[in-house]
């Protein structure tokens, strides 16, 4: 089985009109499409990714913003601890500390070339290697939603990943 027929792009992925919605315990929420997130800076970042059913891609080079660059623009409230990082594909959605969370790249090309549908875009984030799940890697990303408190609910992501190991 390939990968791509083991992670299938889910019919709820509508990638027209798509717009990156960063609200939640912020001063100002924000709406940025495609052109607002080229308008930002970018960093470039190459490394493998290793996914818990075992297989790895190796030398990925993924170009983005770094999150941090986004918070920036919405002003977090000086109680905000976390991020719930949202997908269009039905409930997935991942939470992160916030320190955390800046230093992922919210990425929109992958080896040179647009991030296609099939791997997570218009934009996919991926968080530092270091001590990285593969189910953090949150593709189709909707929505990021800063919070005072760890969500005791929505997040999913791992669930959903670990459901599809035997
Ligand atoms: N929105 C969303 N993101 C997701 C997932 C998912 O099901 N939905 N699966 C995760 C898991 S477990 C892995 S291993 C990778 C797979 O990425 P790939 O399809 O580009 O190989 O996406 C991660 N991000
Ligand atoms: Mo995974």
């Amino acid at each position: 089985m390939t990968e791509l027929e083991r992670h299938p792009v889910p019919a709820a992925v509508d990638v027209e009109g798509w717009a990156l919605a960063v609200d939640g315990a912020v001063d100002h929420p924000i709406e940025l499409d495609r052109s607002d997130l080229e308008s930002l800076p970018s960093v470039s970042l190459t490394d493998d990714f290793a996914c818990e059913e075992g297989w790895v891609a190796e030398d990925l080079t993924w170009r983005g913003v770094r999150v941090d660059a986004i918070l920036d623009r919405v002003d977090p409230v000086p109680g905000s601890e976390y991020g719930l990082v949202s997908a269009m594909d039905g409930d997935y959605a991942c939470s992160f500390p916030l320190d955390r969370l800046r230093d992922c790249v919210l990425a929109v090309e992958l080896d040179g070339a647009e991030l296609g549908v099939a791997h997570g875009g218009p934009a996919r984030l991926v968080p530092p290697a270091d001590g990285r799940d593969c189910w953090e890697s949150v593709k189709w990303v909707a929505g990021i939603r800063l919070l005072e408190r760890a969500p005791t609910d929505g997040d999913t992501a791992r669930d959903h990943a670990l459901s599809r190991l035997d």
